[in-house]
């Protein structure tokens, strides 16, 4: 049984190492939403929202979060019972629309109180198999290509094992070529945020040739009919993002042909009840999965990497080690890689398997808010 006494809501600022743009815009300093849950047996737990200060990505933001999580979903979440954390995500769902990332904050975060209630890790508490998993680097659009080819290099020689490349209309083949180039055999993808146009994917086509593990969200981010056309013309898989956000379009998806790969990231389909259907969907269909990443400090890193341990998650996932992102980050110890480009899930941790480091948070903290019961 689970009963959530109250809840504190923080915003903290958290400087990126370097700038990350995507076909959207630039990422430069991370405004984060942290969550810490307080349950009646004792336990806590923090978890995060992954909304960013711009609704860039989807409509959500930082701000229409905080304003959804305590409205909306806190009052609808304090002082009532769940049987388990499984239970949320359908007591979010009834009356209240969309707003996924701030419900996720709150339905990962009961996961994560239950996991420390329980004493288990978030990864066993799941169902997770893996004990360790591959990682792949997200690098963002460049100023050149030489530029990228640079970034590539590095990122191969630190061990990671799928580097994708975001691109956007003008640079894009160019620059997804001279990688090729660069590097014959390199396990490369290209993720586009619903740059192109149906009618303009050209570059697209062009890129097919390229042997490239994937093609990850090139056209709009609530089209997947358009999707299904485009990946009839093209033998490298599509990859949706932006447009999974619920089981019922990943039904949508396999069923229309409209992409052959899904990146599960749980904060963009409401928590881990939709993830896991997701993922089981996918599992039955012979459609593989992987976790995709939102520049999350290391607190939303440890929810991915739980999540990523689940036996149809079959590609490197985006789980960065934190000196990617950050001088330093806000769980100790930090996230880190293997040199052959591997993470381990902290199996036998309890919750969510890294100390949070209150001070430093206290530190970036710009604005708190407390809702009880
Ligand atoms: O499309 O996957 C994306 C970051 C912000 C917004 C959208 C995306 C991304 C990434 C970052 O690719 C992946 C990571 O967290 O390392
Ligand atoms: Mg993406």
């Amino acid at each position: 049984m689970l009963e959530l006494t109250s809840l504190t809501l923080r915003e903290i600022r958290l400087p990126l190492r370097e700038p990350f743009t995507i076909s959207s815009g630039t990422m430069v300093d991370r405004r984060i939403a942290l969550l810490e849950l307080h349950d009646a047996s004792g336990a806590r737990a923090w978890s995060e929202c992954v909304a960013d200060d711009l609704p860039n990505y989807t409509s959500e933001t930082v701000d229409t979060a905080w304003l959804a999580i305590t409205r909306w979903i806190a009052p609808r979440v304090l002082g009532r019972r769940f049987e388990g954390p499984g239970d949320v995500h359908a007591a979010l769902e009834l009356d209240f629309r969309g707003h996924l990332m701030a419900k996720a904050a709150v339905e990962m975060g009961m996961w994560g109180v239950e996991a420390t209630r329980l004493g288990v890790s978030l990864a066993r508490l799941l169902g997770g198999t893996q004990r360790t998993i591959p990682v792949g680097i997200s690098i963002g659009v460049q100023p050149s290509p030489a530029h990228l080819v640079e970034k590539v290099r590095s990122a191969l020689a630190a061990g990671y094992r799928k580097v994708k490349l975001k691109i956007m209309p003008g640079r894009d083949i160019a620059y997804v070529e001279a990688v090729r180039t660069a590097f014959p055999d390199a396990p490369l993808m290209a993720d586009a945020n619903n740059a192109y146009m149906p009618d303009n994917v050209d570059a697209l086509i062009a890129m097919d040739d390229l042997n490239l593990m994937m093609i990850e969200q090139p056209l709009a981010w609530e089209d997947i009919v358009r999707h299904a056309d485009l990946q009839r013309r093209l033998k490298t898989p599509i990859c949706l993002d932006e447009s999974i956000t619920s089981l019922d379009r990943a039904q949508d998806m396999i069923t229309l042909g409209a992409g052959r790969i899904i990146n599960i990231k749980p904060g963009r389909v409401g928590g881990f009840a939709e993830s896991l259907a997701i993922h089981d969907y996918c599992e039955s269909n012979g459609v593989p999965v992987w976790c995709g990443g939102m520049l999350e400090s290391g607190i939303g890193r440890a929810y991915n990497v739980a999540l990523a341990s689940l036996s149809n998650f079959r590609k490197p996932g985006d789980l960065s080690p934190s000196s990617r992102y950050w001088a330093q980050d806000v769980v100790t110890p930090e996230w880190t890689m293997s040199p052959d480009g591997l993470v381990t899930v902290p199996f036998d941790i309890p919750g969510i398997g890294v100390a949070v480091d209150r001070d430093r948070i206290d530190a970036l903290t710009v604005r708190t808010e407390t809702l009880s019961r």
